[in-house]
């Protein structure tokens, strides 16, 4: 009796199956199409894009959003260049995703094939695991072999590629190694070290003025609960970056964001956790030296990167937060009272660079004030609404003014700082969760690197808000030159015409309108959510006005 056969590419949607992947990002190509034919068997949806930037970017969205593994497929050699920024922006930002390339036949190896690249060198040092399938027999295993690097400390990207004869042969069933769903990693989290804990707890009964920064690696842990546990529990005030934001709702008494720095700068007591000691955190120079600083990482080579720490912890940051705010409390008070004076200090910070803000932001300014335009956008932002931003000068406004109302309501592309992230961003989190409302605020610059995919976000009716703060430039960069170089110098390299991106809307099914006037920005948002489409408000916003977080670049200092 003949027994059954199995192709590679059906192997491959099986594994993808397992890790309970539901959809890839993919741009066809002969060298892949197997993978499609196994995914028609095992109900994957196949989403296709047109340019394999966003294919990979929306893996790294999807990552994000669901908490399960993106998954990208892409063709051998072009298409596989293509999605390395998609890949590189996953690795800094700590996202699990899986990139699968095809690649020339084994038979044809180094000959000369169609799309022929060393694939695998130029995905190692960006990802945390990159191979080449070697047998058909082992595709499964081989997936969820880069399933479980993946989660391999802090997480991040994997790629294989797939030899076009590996992928499209066929074997015996029985032959093939298939991980089943459940059995192939470990399903368990790293609690940190309960000494550790307890030292936390005790230097924490003993601060008047601590501070806590809650990076992505809360909402990568998904550690909102025992964040506001431990925040509350403690009366400890709260700082959020990245993934980080939204952990917090905004108005809540343990939410802080303006006045960091003072606290950085007053604070007795530091604890870092989940975000690394990069150029947004100016290194770790900026915290007081007197300050005792804590970090707490999944990642062991994040922790005293950059800046000596006086306590460092490894693991999941819910846990770790869990365990030392339940070590504290059996202490007397824990010290929660004592720092009322120091929120109350906070808050009055706080307050002061609000109000002096607050008439920017109801500017009638025309050409429109970018911080009316963002201010717009924050009054507009329900609890279901998903913010992303993709842009220089207009997101960095945003990123001051914009709060996301519950956790993991934010996306930014996180430390490659990639432009082009956005109409990604918006299609993986419109797909995974149709439940909830995406708004992704573009700098016309950023817009017209993936631009096209607007017609990805029509062909499978993935409604969303898209908002472009259009100025007719690369204006983040315009501002360097013009600091450097002089204003008469300054317009090399980064003027874009006055592009009517309402008008591109339509043209390609979607809603579109222009804005000039800035009370017209809350009605036009208003219709967009109301047409129910892909929409872009394009908002023409005054060029010559600059964010202060552009102004304050290390970079041009
Ligand atoms: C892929 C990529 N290319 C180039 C850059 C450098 N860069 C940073 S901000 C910026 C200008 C972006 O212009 P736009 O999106 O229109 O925003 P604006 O600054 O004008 O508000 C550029 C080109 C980048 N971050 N990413
Ligand atoms: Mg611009």
């Amino acid at each position: 009796m003949m027994s059954e056969t199995i192709s590679g590419g059906h192997l491959v949607a099986k594994a993808l199956k397992a890790e309970g992947v539901d959809v890839i990002y993919t741009l066809c190509g002969g060298h892949i199409i197997d993978i499609y034919d196994g995914c028609v068997d095992e109900g994957i949806e196949v989403i296709d894009v047109r340019h394999e930037q966003v294919a990979a970017h929306a893996a790294d969205g999807y990552a994000r959003i669901t908490g399960k593994p993106g998954c990208a497929v892409v063709t051998a050699g072009p298409g596989t260049t293509d999605a390395v920024t998609g890949v590189a922006n996953a690795f800094r930002a700590e996202s699990p995703m899986l990139l699968i390339g095809g690649q020339g036949a084994l038979s044809q190896h180094k000959m000369g094939s169609l799309q022929d690249l060393p694939h695998v060198d130029m995905m190692t040092p960006i990802t945390k695991f990159a191979a080449t399938v070697p047998s058909t027999e082992r595709v499964a295993d081989i997936v969820s072999m880069a399933f479980r690097e993946c989660y391999h400390g802090a997480p991040g990207p994997s790629f294989l590629e797939i030899p076009r004869d590996v992928l499209d042969a066929k074997v015996p069933i029985e032959k093939a190694r298939i991980p089943a769903a459940g059995h192939y990693r470990a399903s368990t989290r790293q609690a940190g070290d309960p000494e550790a804990d307890e030292r936390l707890a005790d230097m924490l009964a003993h601060a008047e003025k601590p501070c806590i920064l809650l990076g992505s690696q809360v909402w990568t842990c998904r550690a909102t609960d025992a964040a506001i546990d431990f925040v509350r529990s403690l009366n400890v005030p709260a700082y959020m970056n990245g993934s980080g934001r939204g952990t917090l709702a905004p108005g809540d008494p343990h939410h802080f964001q303006l006045s960091r720095r003072y606290a950085f700068t007053e604070a007795d007591l530091i604890i870092i956790v989940g975000t690394p000691f990069d150029f947004r955190m100016g290194y770790g120079k900026r915290l007081s030296p007197t300050a005792k600083v804590v970090q707490i990482d999944l990642d062991y080579r994040t922790v005293g990167k950059n800046r000596d720490i006086d306590l460092g912890i490894v693991g999941d940051a819910g846990l770790i937060l869990s365990a030392a705010a339940q070590a504290a409390s059996g202490r007397i008070e824990n010290g929660a009272a004592r720092r009322k004076e120091w929120l109350e200090e906070l808050r009055n910070v706080e307050t002061q660079a609000y109000e002096k803000r607050l008439p920017r932001q109801l500017s009638g300014a025309q050409p429109i004030d970018p911080y009316r335009l963002v201010h717009e956008i924050n009054e507009f932002l329900t609890e279901d609404t998903i913010y992303i931003g993709d842009g220089g000068d207009i997101v960095t406004f945003s990123g001051q003014v914009v709060q996301p109302k519950s956790p993991g309501h934010w996306m930014d592309p996180g430390p490659l700082g990639t432009l082009g992230v956005g109409m990604a961003f918006a299609m993986a989190a419109k797909q995974a969760r149709r439940d909830k409302e995406v708004l992704c605020l573009f700098g016309d610059g950023a817009f017209s690197l993936t631009g096209w995919d607007f017609e990805t976000m029509v062909r499978f009716d993935l409604p969303f808000i898209g908002v472009i703060g259009n100025n007719s430039s690369m204006n983040q960069i315009r501002y360097g030159q013009a600091a450097k170089y002089g204003e008469d110098r300054a317009r090399v390299g980064n003027t874009l015409g006055d592009i009517r991106y309402g008008e591109f809307a339509k043209l390609l099914g979607g809603y579109g309108e222009e804005v000039r006037d800035p009370a017209e920005i809350r009605p036009a948002l208003e219709r967009a959510r109301q047409s129910g489409k892909p929409s872009l408000i394009n908002v023409w916003v005054d060029p010559e006005v600059y964010a202060p977080g552009t102004m304050n670049q290390t970079m041009y200092k």
